[in-house]
């Protein structure tokens, strides 16, 4: 499969956008916080809680401002040029070998032009499918990298996480291991 960079508009991907000692910190300041069980894989949420159900984010689901691991990655990314806008919801994924997530365009009404997914701890695939061609292509997300999602990539690409325990990259098989990712957006205010 061709590689999701060069086939679909609108994604960058930056390798080691986080170090090691980056990762860790930030995997051990999120664990000693609570997770919603809810659905298949653990989440956390901040900023504001998303209703997936009703892909729907409004004022009566602000959980207050990003506590400052958050705020201070929301900043570095803006300042790095990233995203236009300041993020001010971030959702954290774990994923166990085996789980993933489906296939999916972020709720639009609710968020702005800009997604951004840092990965922690471990390398997956996500594969992109075009909404209307079905055209498919694949990205490996290596720990540390950081994936931003504009245009094309944004509104018109479905991303998602299939739910395995290895991934086939370049003809090698890599094993998953435990993975956060840490996806930070901008709320639509005229929706919250
Ligand atoms: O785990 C990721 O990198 C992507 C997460 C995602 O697509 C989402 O939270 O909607």
């Amino acid at each position: 499969m061709i590689d999701a960079e060069l086939t679909v508009p609108g994604l960058r991907y930056i390798a080691a956008y986080l170090t090691l000692e980056e990762q860790a910190a930030l995997a051990a300041v999120i664990d000693e916080q609570p997770w919603l069980t809810d659905l298949k894989r653990r989440v956390q949420h901040y900023g504001y809680r998303y209703n997936y159900t009703g892909r729907t984010v409004d004022m009566s689901m602000f959980l207050g401002p990003l506590p400052t691991w958050a705020s201070r990655l929301a900043h570095q990314l803006h300042h790095d040029g990233y995203t236009p806008e300041l993020p001010d919801q971030v959702i954290v994924n774990e994923y166990q070998p085996g789980q993933g997530i489906s296939s999916h365009i972020d709720c639009v009404p609710c968020f702005g032009d800009t997604i951004l997914s840092i990965s922690l701890l471990s390398a997956c695939s996500m594969l992109f499918t075009h909404s209307r061609s079905q055209a498919q292509s694949s990205l490996c997300l290596e720990p540390g990298s950081l994936l931003a999602m504009q245009g094309e990539a944004r509104y018109a690409w479905k991303h998602s996480i299939p739910a395995r325990k290895s991934d086939m990259y370049n003809d090698q098989k890599i094993l998953r291991s435990r993975r956060l990712s840490l996806t930070f957006r901008t709320v639509i205010r005229s929706t919250a």
